[in-house]
């Protein structure tokens, strides 16, 4: 009998298999030489999946032709209509792109289901070059073609994509990609049916392609060692025909450094360097360093920021210094769309806000961010908590869900991993303690580790209550390196805003505490009494008698309250208070800042005298 595994293993395979496998993502991809395909795009929306399935039921990608889906993009061959076409992507309407489709069209607001992208482009290939295809992110199951013949499937709405496409670009220069993109919401996915956020689909970051030489510098990693603020290490990798033994320079002029290693026979090589006298990357001053790689004729800049992060006892040790996290959590949307962000603007927007708040860290929830968000994010200087979408009730039981989270999480390492803002990896928020889970989320904790040794990993964990006794003790706490739980007293639990100073927590772990989430409804320009629900003043009460109670947990290291903005979320149906967003944003969705706003920047003036 094969194993379970092994069966889920092969129809994985079966169902999701990719013409062409997914090529490892370019480290620093927008920093190619690129040809952008973000702008307008051609879409048909298609609930029944009519460009995907013919009348019996059939995938016309998997017929014996691998013709007949709308990613064949059909024209008719004479200007009389004689053959039956029943869809024209160049007659139908657009959308652009990066952005999701819910914000542009008040019909698609709600939509999930299918709907298909085409744009087409001019592009010559030239001799000795390589070209990928990349996708910052595609909400959630996409399919992708290119001039009609499939480039492969991707799941996971919040990653990269990418596709080397050299062998297929027409030799003509015109070219045509299809997307079947599908935001339809499944029991095994990651995330799964339920959350709390607007289940945005689309193409909802850059797309564009990069072009490299025949052997190129596919990725690597430059950070100063674990704990060490005088030894530089990290890797390169080479791909393409002359990878192996070949030399490749590591130039950080500003620094007085230049190294040069060779690569093995996969193309890899390690260094670990003395530099000494760095100006080392923290929020208060964000240098970046200009990094350059160089490999026969491939060159890549970077810029990075050098910086240790550790953990000694109840404390954050931010290059070696005891640091409080002054954090907020925040969606990655643009409250004034209100939609995804959809660029540098919009991302700088909501740094800008937390700079305003006294913040020197954000929480990323509950997915990967844009890759440009943590490039802001190194530039302003603000520490990262970057997560995956294993959030609430995941299929822990499913192999597949579990390869799939693990996938996720290693593409986010793999985009943030040269950032210095990001400090912590997150592998889920608020999951149901039980046996499955602990054994699904110590795997991803793993990986993670094995991934990348240079960084904190956490995730936001529940408590529970007896009284006014507050306990946390998840079993998966003993995995972690910081002990961050999420806790609503004063709004889902624990009464009124003024009865929460009573509680105390017992703490199972000697580890630093970070608050993943506090906080309740404030529905901005509402004013009443602090016991009024969804008023100014009870969220103003509310943050006051928060940061009361916590500041008497002893190791209490920094908090990133519940949340920057209001934002959209389709479980919210209050039609006064909420009418279809969470409402506990500290600025509104019209950008207007409530009373509790100026309660946590008080108190982040304090605890920035405190300990900076
Ligand atoms: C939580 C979740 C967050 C929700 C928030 C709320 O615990 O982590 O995604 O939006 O509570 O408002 O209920």
């Amino acid at each position: 009998m094969p194993t379970l595994a092994a069966v889920l293993l092969l129809a994985g395979l079966l169902i999701g298999r990719p013409l062409r496998a997914q090529t490892s993502l370019l480290q620093n991809a927008p920093a190619r030489q690129v040809l952008s395909l973000n702008g307008s795009w051609n879409y048909i929306i298609d609930p029944y999946e009519n460009g995907f399935y013919d009348y019996r039921r059939q995938a016309f990608d998997q017929s014996a032709t691998g013709r007949g889906g709308y990613y064949d993009n059909q024209k008719p061959s004479s200007r009389q209509e004689t053959e039956l076409i029943e869809y024209d992507f160049d007659k139908s309407a657009t959308l652009q792109v990066p952005g999701d489709w819910n914000s542009q069209d008040p019909k698609l607001l709600y939509y999930e289901g299918t709907i298909w992208y085409k744009k087409s482009f001019t592009l010559a290939p030239q001799a000795g070059r390589r070209y990928f295809l990349y996708f910052g992110a595609i909400n959630y199951e996409a399919h992708i073609y290119l001039n009609g013949r499939k480039l492969g499937r991707h799941q996971g709405g919040f990653t990269p994509i990418q596709y080397d496409i050299t062998p297929l670009l027409s030799p003509t220069g015109e070219n045509f990609v299809v997307v079947k993109a599908d935001n339809t919401r499944r029991p095994d996915a990651v995330p799964t049916i339920n959350t709390d956020w607007w289940n945005y689909g689309g193409i909802t970051r850059d797309v564009f392609i990069a072009e490299t030489p025949a052997t190129f510098i596919s990725d690597y990693k430059v950070q100063l060692a674990p704990n060490d603020p005088n030894t530089l290490a990290g890797y390169v990798r080479l791909e393409g025909e002359g990878k192996a033994g070949q030399p490749v320079a590591l130039t950080i002029a500003e620094a007085g450094i230049k190294h040069t290693v060779k690569t093995d026979a996969q193309g890899r090589a390690t260094f670990r360097l003395p530099a000494r006298k760095l100006r080392l990357w923290s929020p208060q001053s964000p240098t970046l360093y200009a990094v350059r790689l160089s490999s026969g004729s491939d060159v890549v800049q970077d810029r990075i920021g050098l910086r240790t992060i550790a953990t000694r006892g109840q404390d954050i040790l931010l290059n070696g210094r005891s640091t409080y996290l002054r954090g907020i959590s925040l969606h990655d949307e643009n409250p004034l769309i209100p939609g995804r962000a959809r660029g540098a603007g919009d991302l700088r927007m909501l740094l800008t806000w937390a700079k305003e708040l006294g913040c020197n860290y954000v929480r990323l929830a509950h997915y990967p961010h844009n890759e440009t968000m943590l490039r802001l994010a190194d530039e302003m200087g603000l520490l990262v908590w970057a997560e995956v979408p294993v959030y609430w009730t995941i299929a822990w039981e499913n192999l597949a869900t579990y390869q799939n989270a693990e996938a996720q999480l290693s593409d986010l390492i793999a985009t943030g991993k040269n950032r210095a803002s990001v400090v912590v990896w997150s592998v889920g928020n608020e999951t149901p303690p039980g046996e499955a889970r602990l054994k699904f989320m110590t795997s991803l904790v793993r990986k993670a580790r094995a991934l990348d040794d240079t960084r904190l990993i956490s995730a936001a964990l529940e408590l529970h209550r007896d009284g006014y006794q507050v306990t946390v003790d998840d079993p998966l706490g003993a995995e972690l390196d910081l002990t961050s739980f999420n806790e609503y007293m004063g709004w889902y639990v624990g009464g009124k805003p003024s009865e929460i100073t009573q509680y105390t927590f017992a703490i199972k772990y000697n580890k630093p505490v970070i608050i993943s989430e506090f906080g309740g409804d404030a529905l901005a320009g509402y004013h009443a009494d602090a016991d009024t629900r969804w008023s100014e003043e009870y969220q103003e009460a509310l943050y006051q008698n928060q940061l009361k109670m916590l500041s008497a947990i002893a190791g209490l290291r920094g908090m990133t309250p519940w949340i920057l903005a209001d934002f959209r979320a389709t479980r919210r149906q209050h039609p006064v208070y909420q009418n279809g967003f969470n409402r506990k944003g500290l600025i509104s969705s019209s950008g207007v800042k409530k009373k509790a706003f100026f309660v946590l920047q008080e108190y982040y003036r304090q605890m920035a005298r405190q300990y900076e």
